[in-house]
């Protein structure tokens, strides 16, 4: 039995407005009891989604130096978790950490872009880099953008059937990690649901979200944090992926409710006691 919390290194941004990658990582990954050891790739003023000019300082040149102190002090991680990049080689640094702790639950959420186009800052050669990244993995969490960009499909514009919902978890899944989740997909029955998928299991499984008429930065990070929270405290994977959607309609809902600016994120300050609650996990079905 470990004897400390679980550690996880968190290779993400930090960006200082706008409530995404680490500013949100880091007090998700705390309030669910696991050590977030940040490994930032680069700086900037807000998020890359509609603010404005952004002020940026790329740190692909920190990322080795940190990884060799770190097997220097021949630290134990129980997760590897990455996701914004500011440069292509940063991907390619990412493999490096992936193979230094072998052992550790490799999570890419293949942050490239939302509503059907990649984020301004992400080239062509990013987004193929990412897809080896990603097919190092033993998670990846892609919104379904994300999902049609690691596929090299167009990004679908109608709401998926269930057999199509499942062919992309599968072709996914096919390219190497062992489980995969979509967020975000609108599915032909009318609802927006969280999908997962488990390989070495064979099962497909969907979370319903309860609909709100406005999207807002940050959300596929919360996501991915609880959902990596939740695996390491303990969570089957349709557990996780619910314990992370119930915990996003919360924080979504309440920030709707304050009409506030939706690029300035969510409200997760005022939210982050959800996490922490005793929940009955049991709308997870599977797809
Ligand atoms: O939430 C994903 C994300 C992370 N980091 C930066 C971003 C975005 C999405 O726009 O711009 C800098």
């Amino acid at each position: 039995m470990l004897q400390r919390p679980p550690r996880v290194i968190a290779i993400h941004d930090l960006s200082g407005f706008g409530r995404c990658s680490l500013s949100v990582i880091l007090p998700v990954l705390s309030a669910m009891k696991v050590q977030a050891c940040p490994v930032v790739t680069g700086v900037l003023s807000t998020h890359t989604g509609g603010l404005g000019e952004v002020a940026l300082r790329d740190l692909t040149d920190f990322m080795e130096p940190a990884l060799e102190h770190y097997k220097r002090l021949e630290l134990e991680f129980e997760c590897i978790y990455s996701g914004w990049m500011s440069s292509a080689e940063q991907i390619e640094a990412c493999l490096d950490y992936l193979a230094a702790w072998p052992k550790a639950l490799a999570v890419v959420d293949p942050v490239m872009g939302d509503h059907g186009k990649p984020y301004k800052t992400y080239t062509p050669e990013m987004c193929s880099r990412m897809a080896k990244l990603a097919a190092a993995a033993d998670l990846i969490t892609p919104n379904l953008t994300e999902a049609a960009i690691l596929l090299g499909e167009p990004c679908p514009t109608a709401p998926l059937r269930q057999f199509e919902a499942k062919g992309m978890l599968a072709r996914l899944s096919e390219q190497g990690p062992r489980l995969v989740t979509i967020t975000g997909v609108e599915m032909a029955d009318g609802t927006v649901a969280n999908l997962g998928y488990d390989r070495e299991r064979g099962d497909y499984w969907r979370v319903d979200c309860r609909y709100v008429p406005a999207s807002y930065p940050g959300t596929g990070d919360i996501f991915a944090s609880v959902l990596v929270g939740g695996l390491l405290g303990g969570d089957s994977l349709p557990m996780a992926i619910e314990r992370a959607t119930r915990f996003l309609e919360v924080a979504v809902r309440t920030t709707f409710s304050y009409g506030s600016d939706t690029r300035y994120g969510v409200m997760l300050e005022s939210c982050l006691s959800f996490l922490t609650a005793d929940q009955v996990l049991d709308r997870y079905r599977l797809l």
